[in-house]
C-alpha cells in the first residue's frame, strides 16, 4: 500500500518512523511519503491560507494550493482522506476497508479547515471521505493522519508478528476486549482470576467471552445495540440477560 500525507507540518508525522509502522515502512510493506503542502505554493511567502469569506475567526486553507497538490498525487485508485471534526467517525470497520486500498492520500487541514470546494470537487473525480477522530476538536489533521496510518498499517499482512493478535482485540467482533493479566498471580492483594490458571481452554474462552460481553454492556452499550442478534449464542444471551435484563 502507498500512503501520501500532505501537511504544513511534515515533522508532525515523524513518529511514523518508530515502532511497528516504522519497521513496516523500512520492510517495504507500506510506501509512505510525507509532503510539505508549501511545496505547491508559488508566492514568496509560500501562503497556504486566507481569511474566511463572509467573515469570522481564523483562516481557511486555499483551494488552489490544495488542488495543485492533490492533482499531482492522485491516481486512478486513490482514496482521499480528509481529516475533519465534521467527518464520519473512524471505526474499525472503516479502518479494515482502508487496509484493502492500494493508495491513500491524507490531506491534513489546519486553521479553520480547507475551503469546502476541495472536498466537493474531488468527490466528483475520486473517492474522498472526510474522517473524524470523535466528538471533540484538535488543531489539525496531522494527529488523525497518525491514527489512520497506524490503524491501517497494522492490518497489512506481515506488519503485526502474530496475526492472531489482530483477531482477539477490542472492536474486531464489535465488542470490547476481555481483561488481560500476567504474573505475578497476586499483586497488591489482587489475584488473577482463578479460571485463567485452570488450564481448561474451553472454560477460559467462555470466561473471556462473558467478560467481553459484560464490559461492553457496562461501558459501551451503544456497541452492543449495533450488533445483530445472530452475533450472540445462548450462553451470550444468558450473560446479557443477567446484566441488562432480557431484551
Ligand atoms: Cl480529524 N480534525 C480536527 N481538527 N479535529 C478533530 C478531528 C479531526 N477529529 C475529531 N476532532
Amino acid at each position: 500500500m502507498r500512503v501520501d500525507v500532505v501537511t504544513i507540518f511534515p515533522d508532525y508525522l515523524q513518529p511514523l518512523g518508530l515502532s511497528l509502522v516504522g519497521k513496516a515502512v523500512r520492510d517495504g510493506l507500506v510506501e509512505l511519503h510525507v509532503h510539505d503542502l508549501r511545496g505547491w505554493t508559488h508566492d514568496r511567502h509560500r501562503t497556504v491560507d486566507d481569511t474566511p469569506v463572509g467573515g469570522g475567526a481564523g483562516m481557511v486553507m486555499r483551494p488552489d494550493v490544495w488542488g495543485q497538490a492533490l492533482d499531482d498525487l492522485l491516481t486512478d485508485t486513490t482514496h482521499i482522506l480528509l481529516p475533519s471534526p465534521a467527518g464520519r467517525v473512524l471505526d474499525q470497520g472503516f479502518v479494515q476497508s482502508l487496509a484493502a486500498e492500494e493508495h491513500l492520500v491524507i490531506a491534513c487541514g489546519r486553521y479553520e479547515g480547507i475551503d469546502a470546494r476541495v472536498a466537493e470537487h474531488y468527490s466528483t473525480c475520486a473517492r474522498l471521505t472526510e474522517v473524524s477522530l470523535g466528538d471533540y476538536v484538535v488543531n489539525g489533521g496531522e494527529v488523525a493522519a497518525l491514527v489512520l496510518v497506524e490503524a491501517v498499517a497494522r492490518l497489512l499482512p506481515g506488519v503485526v508478528g502474530n496475526p492472531q493478535s489482530l483477531v482477539e482485540e477490542s472492536h474486531v467482533d464489535g465488542l470490547l476486549e476481555y481483561p488481560v493479566y500476567t504474573r505475578p498471580p497476586l499483586w497488591r492483594g489482587l489475584a488473577v482470576p482463578a479460571v485463567l490458571t485452570c488450564g481448561h481452554h474451553a472454560q477460559i474462552a467462555r470466561w473471556r467471552r462473558d467478560e467481553a460481553l459484560r464490559r461492553t454492556a457496562a461501558r459501551r452499550p451503544d456497541l452492543l445495540a449495533r450488533l445483530d442478534d445472530a452475533a450472540f449464542d445462548d450462553a451470550d444471551r444468558q450473560v446479557l440477560d443477567a446484566v441488562i435484563g432480557p431484551s
